[in-house]
């Protein structure tokens, strides 16, 4: 019981209550008018023997105030102003209420007859935007990245120090992405922000995307802070070259420079960097007597004779395009090559006939030969 008494005492003693409370917003200018303090605390009627205040002088306490620069001052004629721009964040602390307490003397003469207490809140202005620590924010997916890949990314920090103007909501722009934002909390109450793969990524239809995040406070009026997301997507070996045609058919007469090439073999590769790096081989099905009068340029795709070439005959090579990815992949084709001698009349061959075999031939190679290189 006596605690309890004593603690009321010191209450009382201590007395939270206060004369008056004013209210004053950040960042006024200094010399900006708070109150009239007679009027404000009904001084008169608290001391009605005096019939005016004119003989009234106000003083702020010594030590009522912090810092080594005065906040607040008081006229002698009671007047309130401040006597310095008040800055929350640097006044207050985050989501407590910000006030200073000053003790002012009202003195009549030379006697001092009142102590009166003032409360001063200083209300926060949403004078921050929410701040990325960077403007840009980069990140990588792969092409095969599973839908469900989360990677994190940087969350905003409002400084203004009350919840309202500091509080943050998140959004995405550009909705038509395959990137959704999660938004969390870490245990520490900051935000923890996620960018969440959607749908499958194509490189090839699709290799970067940008993204602006935003941020918005709840003050009013509201500011925001915006992040941009570059996101690159990396390529994976998922094309194979394609030549431009599954057939060449070649004539080549003996008058021919066999510095020259007869043929260029061509292929596309959608992929990029080595994924769509594409060199030129002879398929290990061409026999190997056939390939001795052949030479072909494994980057170029030009197709040479070699001089044991011979001459009234048709060759029939069977060429493969191949990526430097890894794995590997590739395609093939067949190239014929009519060698023609101006000594013989050319040889009565059926194209129609032989091309629809080598088709076969071809396709039949694909099932097999080629489905285990790719497999390799
Ligand atoms: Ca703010
Ligand atoms: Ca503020
Ligand atoms: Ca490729
Ligand atoms: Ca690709």
């Amino acid at each position: 019981m006596l605690y309890i008494f004593l603690l009321v005492l010191l209450m009382v003693n201590n007395c939270w209550c206060v004369d008056h409370t004013y209210h004053v917003k950040e960042n006024n200018d200094i010399h900006s008018f708070i109150g009239d303090i007679v009027t404000d605390t009904h001084l008169l009627d608290t001391v009605p023997s005096l019939d005016d205040n004119s003989k009234l002088t106000f003083n702020v306490v010594q030590g009522s105030t912090d810092g080594a620069a005065p906040l607040f001052n008081v006229t002698q004629g009671g007047h309130l102003y401040t006597a310095a721009i008040l800055d929350a964040e640097i006044l207050c602390q985050y989501n407590v209420e910000c006030f200073r307490i000053l003790e002012i003397t009202v003195q009549h003469g030379y006697s001092v007859i009142k102590i009166l207490k003032l409360k001063v809140i200083i209300e926060d202005v949403n004078d921050n935007s929410p701040k990325f620590p960077k403007k840009e924010f980069h990140l990588k997916f792969e092409e095969n990245d599973l839908i469900g890949k989360k990677y994190i990314i940087p969350n905003a920090i409002d400084n203004d120090v009350s919840i309202q103007n500091s509080r943050i909501t998140y959004g995405i722009e550009d909705l038509n992405t395959p990137f959704k934002l999660i938004v969390s909390k870490y245990l520490d109450g900051s935000d923890l922000l996620q960018l969440n793969l959607e749908n499958v990524l194509d490189r090839e239809t699709k290799s970067n995307y940008e993204i602006q995040l935003n941020a918005r406070d709840n003050g009013s009026p509201q500011k925001k802070g915006v992040l941009r997301i570059k996101i690159l997507v990396k390529d994976i070996n998922d094309n194979k070259p394609l030549f431009s045609q599954k057939n060449y058919n070649v004539t080549v007469n003996d008058t021919h420079q066999l510095n020259k090439p007869i043929a260029k073999l061509s292929a596309t590769d959608l992929d990029e960097g080595e994924n769509g790096l594409i060199s030129y081989f002879f398929n290990a099905i061409t026999s190997k007597y056939t390939e001795q009068f052949f030479r072909l340029d494994e980057v170029t795709g030009y197709l040479f004779l070699k001089k044991e070439f011979q001459f009234g005959r048709i060759y029939k090579l069977y060429v493969e395009a191949r990526d430097n990815g890894n794995p590997p992949m590739s395609s093939a084709a067949i190239v014929l090559v009519n060698g023609v001698t101006h000594l013989n009349n050319p040889p009565n061959i059926d194209f129609k006939f032989l091309l629809s075999q080598l088709e076969k031939q071809l396709s039949s190679l694909k099932e097999h030969k080629f489905t285990v290189l790719l497999l390799l």
